[in-house]
């Protein structure tokens, strides 16, 4: 197992503006006023690496029905393809085709077992709660490529990174927390702490090789 070091790349303080300039002239992503943003490895066969912050003082706490989504079906896509939800919250599928009929499976990434596989005629709503942490496919039986990807995560900051493993938390407060990196492969990431400070908060989780 490798340790992951702490890699700013680049802690702002108020006053500071510089850096949303040159990110942006590289192209890079915009920086949260208060959060933390920065590198993790690049999506794997279309499934993002997913970034969970939570504090641990504990007083950062989600309100409950946080991650209760609905996930529509109309014009052959899921939409939106991706959301974040939490462990035992109810997520909605709607279907607002006029006359196309859709299925809805789910599973684990990397399981074969169903958490849900059901039609879904126009007008219809199906619910799934996901019952542990971590990814699942969601695709549609009758239209390949209709796909989507959701993430029940019991972190209280949770972001899904882009397909090149960029990402960015908003509206982190300062403090400490503990970050667990999540990834589509079997590989297992230690959790590790980080410090939040005021501002932006820069951090590098793409691995090496
Ligand atoms: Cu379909």
């Amino acid at each position: 197992m490798v340790a992951l070091a702490a890699i700013p790349l680049a802690v702002c303080g108020p006053g500071e503006p510089a850096s949303e300039a040159s990110s942006a002239e590289a192209g890079g992503p915009v920086l949260p006023t208060q959060g933390v943003y920065g590198r993790s490895p690049a999506a794997a066969g279309g499934i993002p690496s997913v970034i969970m912050l939570t504090h641990v003082a504990g007083t950062d706490v989600p309100d409950a029905d946080e991650g209760a989504v609905t996930i529509d079906q109309f014009g052959l896509t899921f939409s939106p393809t991706r959301i974040v939800t939490r462990p035992g919250v109810s997520v909605v599928f709607t279907n607002s085709e006029a006359a196309v009929a859709h299925n809805v499976r789910v599973r684990a990434v990397g399981d074969t077992v169903d958490v849900l596989d059901a039609d879904a005629n126009p007008g219809e709503r199906l619910t799934v709660e996901l019952p542990a942490p971590g990814g699942y496919d969601v695709l549609c039986d009758m239209h390949p490529g209709m796909t989507a990807f959701m993430f029940a995560s019991d972190a209280t900051h949770t972001a899904l990174a882009e397909t090149d493993g960029t990402f960015v938390l908003e509206d982190v407060p300062p403090g400490t927390y503990t970050l667990q990196l999540w990834t589509a492969d079997d590989r297992v990431h230690e959790p590790r702490r980080i410090e939040v400070g005021t501002g932006h908060t820069g951090i590098d989780l793409a691995l090496p090789g």
